[in-house]
């Protein structure tokens, strides 16, 4: 069983995050999502998130294309991850192009084309600033 891992917060989902999941899964046949807690985002990602972690779980544990949601406590698990799950393939956006090349030394490293005009950050400035239009993502 090829077994795939990514990590992130995943708040607000959207078709962005559910791109990046369905292919990262269709890269193996078992997918991990490492989900940023809310402490880990508050003190090192300076992410305030909207919904809570146990919410973000609840809707990432519903996919199809997910297998196991596991707490994403800080930056230094994933090699521990790696080798405690027996992880073939590691993927991220490719914002975070070349920024996890070490793990190549454990596993596969893979980055995706981010889907392209949606984002969490957008959804809540267009909240916040009343944008009538509708948000769809590349
Ligand atoms: N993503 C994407 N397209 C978007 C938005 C996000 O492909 N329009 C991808 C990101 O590249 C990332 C994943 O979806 O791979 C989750 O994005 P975030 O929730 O923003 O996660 P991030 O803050 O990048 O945290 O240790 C790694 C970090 O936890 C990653």
């Amino acid at each position: 069983m090829k077994k795939v891992i990514t990590y992130g917060t995943f708040d607000l989902f959207h078709v962005g995050h559910l791109n990046l999941l369905k292919r990262a899964r269709s890269l193996g046949d078992y997918l991990i999502v490492g989900l940023s807690t809310d402490d880990f985002n508050k003190v090192e990602k300076n992410k305030h998130t909207v919904i809570c972690y146990e919410d973000r779980k609840k809707i990432l544990e519903s996919l199809r294309c997910v297998d196991l949601v596991i707490p994403e406590n800080g930056w230094e698990q994933k090699i521990d991850d790696i080798t405690e799950f027996q992880i073939d393939t590691f993927v991220m956006g490719h914002d975070w192009e070349n920024k996890f090349d070490e793990l190549k030394e454990y596993c596969e490293v893979v980055y995706l084309q981010r889907t392209s005009d949606v984002s969490s950050t957008d959804i809540k400035h267009h909240v916040a600033t009343g944008n009538k239009n509708q948000i769809k993502g590349g």
